[in-house]
């Protein structure tokens, strides 16, 4: 459908901008800290680890004048769970309450809606010792932390987000770092963990209702819309079943309270069935998403198992990327897709599938939507007078935000956009040198330099995009 004059953003949209606790703050095992599993991954040889990122843990009123000038109605960050209870349950650190106390109050004070991930991959090391999610005990550790956010949080801050990305977890856990290497039974443990999450979201849902009746929460996976790779029926049902697998088991049981029926039978057929004690499913049931956010920054392509025909079948490196589909033979096979641009780490850019993405999802749960990561991982370059001219990130931004737009004119209902990231933070597997942020971090993989914030191109480009309420989006910018 073609929109000749598209129309403008709601009123009150709420423009952002993302990062997450454990890839910005640094300040790894300070003021009480307990070490997660990000700490303990041992993916990031060769390249940095997440013990100093980005500095925010002491940087954090710096960093938030900056989102503030840049004119942000909301920022996206998550609680790192271990600072708050440094094993993952037991003893409450009060350092780590001050420190997110004194971080709201500054976001509050700039006039900023606070946006906060509960659980942003870093699983507190002790549990994960302890089974993580393997083990009950972590759901009820996970409801325990979220009550604590919503008691000491709560009257500032009014949108909660529950799991980042739990699809990704269970589909590339072993890219995120977030399944212990070794797991024996894989398939089988990750749908068991996945349902495990699944009821501590419903509990954190319910505690939030409970207690905060004025707040909002909702899931944050990472959807995206899936083609066919091509018109043969075949094809069409494959990607059919990629999408269940992919993203609608995940927002089937959060928002209606069932497992999808095609991923039922699926995890059947293998074997990978997880355990379901008696009052799960009604648990399941009970919490209730307000919205849904969803990150997205690329779509999938997939074909059926058909040998016969050359399909441009992805190869090994790409299958294992969290953005990718992978293979799983007789169910769907991860596709290259001729008609769009790569970035410079291999992800398709897909503006219109940005939009058929949020068109779907609104189509199937029609409740309003909230985009919580988007955007460009790139090598950037420092220039002369400490200049960064990343007009390939503002024409990424350009497209998807222009897309979001039609969306909008197509009758979703969306609320807001926070783009990744709010400034340059740790990739989560391919270090500092990919970077994302409307703002430089002046460090390497290796050298930590001064840390200084620097303003890129970017920056003011969106500033002059919020302040027209995304009007100017095809507007030039002076830098
Ligand atoms: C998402 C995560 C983010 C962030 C982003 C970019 O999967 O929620 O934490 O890392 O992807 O991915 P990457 O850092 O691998 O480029």
């Amino acid at each position: 459908m073609q929109h000749h004059n598209p129309g403008a953003f709601p009123d009150g949209f709420l423009w952002g901008a993302s990062t997450s606790a454990y890839q910005v703050e640094g300040a790894w095992n300070e003021d009480g800290k307990g070490p997660s599993v990000i700490d303990k991954a041992a993916f990031h040889d060769g390249i940095t680890d997440f013990t100093v990122t980005s500095d925010h843990y002491h940087r954090f009123r710096e960093d938030i004048a900056l989102l503030a000038e840049m004119g942000l109605k909301t920022y996206r960050f998550s609680i790192a769970w271990s600072r708050l209870y440094p094993q993952g349950d037991g003893e409450l650190n009060p350092a780590g309450v001050a420190f997110y106390q004194q971080l709201i109050d500054e976001i509050c004070r700039h006039g900023i809606e606070p946006l906060v991930t509960l659980y942003h991959f870093d699983l507190p090391w002790a549990l994960q010792q302890d089974g993580g999610w393997s083990n009950r005990r972590t759901v009820a550790a996970f409801e325990r932390f979220a009550v604590t956010c919503f008691e000491q949080f709560g009257q500032q801050v009014k949108y909660w987000l529950t799991i980042n990305e739990q699809n990704m977890m269970i589909l590339k856990g072993e890219v995120i770092g977030t399944l212990p290497p070794g797991t024996a039974d894989v398939q089988k443990t990750l749908y068991q963990q996945n349902h495990h999450m699944m009821l501590a979201q419903a509990k954190a849902m319910i505690a939030c209702h409970q207690r905060l009746p004025h707040a909002r929460i909702g899931p944050a996976p990472n959807i995206s819309c899936v083609y066919a790779a091509s018109a043969r029926p075949e094809d069409v049902l494959a990607a059919d079943n990629f999408s269940a697998i992919r993203n609608w088991l995940y927002l089937d049981l959060a928002v209606h309270g069932r497992y999808n029926n095609v991923v039922w039978s699926f995890l059947q057929q293998r074997g990978w069935l997880p355990d379901i004690a008696p009052d799960d499913m009604a648990t399941i049931a009970a919490g209730k998403p307000d919205f849904i956010a969803f990150n997205y920054y690329a779509s999938a392509t997939v074909s059926a198992d058909m040998p016969e025909v050359a399909r441009g079948e992805l190869n090994s490196k790409q299958q294992a990327d969290q953005q990718m589909a992978g293979i799983d033979r007789s169910v769907y096979v991860g596709c290259n897709n001729p008609h769009l641009q790569q970035n410079q780490f291999g992800w398709y850019i897909d503006p219109v599938g940005f939009r058929i993405t949020a068109r779907e999802i609104y189509a199937r749960y029609a409740l309003p939507l909230i985009v919580t990561e988007n955007g460009l991982g790139a090598f950037d370059t420092l220039e002369a007078g400490n200049k960064v001219y990343d007009d390939y990130r503002i024409a990424y931004l350009r497209a998807h935000i222009e897309q979001l737009r039609l969306a909008v004119a197509d009758g979703v209902e969306l609320f807001g956009y926070c783009p990744w990231s709010a400034i340059d933070l740790v990739s989560t597997h391919q270090g500092i040198s990919k970077r994302y942020g409307f703002v430089y971090v002046n460090r390497d993989e290796h050298d930590l330099k001064d840390l200084a914030r620097y303003r890129k191109k970017s920056f003011f480009w969106y500033q002059q995009l919020i302040a027209s309420n995304g009007a100017t989006l095809d507007a030039q910018v002076e830098y």
